[in-house]
């Protein structure tokens, strides 16, 4: 049982920018069940995936891997013989409690958790790339950066899952998707106050693209197939091949 996010549940005289830090660690997997619709989908899918994808002796990255959901889902799935995971995250706290979390569950696939940032982590023989709501806190200028390593790094038939709450450029549909991701909040618990207080912590903090700015980062990182395999209102999972 994970304790619940009540973090914004009191007014706050400032609202600082969040940080994933111990008080997020303690209550992150019921925050992020309860704000990004259809988490629990991509997570499995993301086990699903690596099934089909991951190859023999290869690596596999979980980058921004938090208390490592993705790469658990990965090591219950992955079949092919002599894989190694790589799960990093840049918060101390969230990879502390990963290493205690993995350390519960028995899995024959070694499996490393390393505090760094993933801009500057080795991507090398890699069959899984798994991006789960990350890119969107690393620095814009940056990304193309990171995606291009992940393309270089990647073996031919090796796949990158990039996973994005997304920005609209259109006003009617950023504001109506909004509204039903928002509703979704309210649906699951969160007050008025919880949802602004989050709003304003966040807001400086993650800064979302659009679709048609990751499809082109793609395509200059060298990518030619990719596409969405899941969207639901502003959240999207996306998938690209080598
Ligand atoms: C999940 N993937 O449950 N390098 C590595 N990690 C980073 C960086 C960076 N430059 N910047 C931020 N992070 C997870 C969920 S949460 C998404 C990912 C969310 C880390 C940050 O510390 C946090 O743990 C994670 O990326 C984002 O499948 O909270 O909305």
């Amino acid at each position: 049982m994970s304790n619940l996010d009540n973090i914004y549940s009191t007014p706050q005289q400032t609202v600082k920018d969040f940080v994933f830090d111990e008080t997020v660690v303690d209550v992150f997997p019921d925050m992020i069940q309860r704000s990004v619709p259809g988490y629990q989908t991509i997570i499995s899918t993301i086990g699903h995936l690596a099934q089909n994808f991951a190859q023999t002796n290869s690596h596999i990255y979980d980058l921004g891997c938090s208390l490592g959901a993705a790469t658990l889902a990965m090591r219950r799935s992955i079949q092919a013989q002599g894989c190694q995971i790589y799960a990093v995250d840049t918060s101390a706290a969230m990879v502390e409690r990963c290493q205690m979390h993995l350390s519960n569950f028995k899995s024959q696939i070694k499996t490393d958790v390393i505090c760094a940032d993933a801009v500057d982590f080795e991507i090398k023989n890699a069959s899984v790339v798994v991006l789960n709501f990350t890119l969107q806190f690393i620095s814009p200028d940056k990304r193309i950066e990171l995606i291009n390593k992940i393309y270089q790094g990647l073996n031919p038939g090796g796949i990158l899952v990039l996973s994005e709450k997304l920005r609209f450029d259109t006003p009617a549909i950023q504001n109506t998707l909004d509204e039903l991701h928002l509703d979704f909040k309210r649906a699951h618990g969160y007050s008025e106050l919880e949802i602004a207080q989050k709003r304003t912590a966040i807001e400086n903090v993650m800064l979302t693209d659009t679709l048609e700015i990751h499809f082109e980062r793609f395509k200059q990182a060298g990518f030619s197939q990719f596409s969405q395999w899941y969207q639901c209102f502003n959240f999207t999972s996306m998938l690209a091949i080598k």
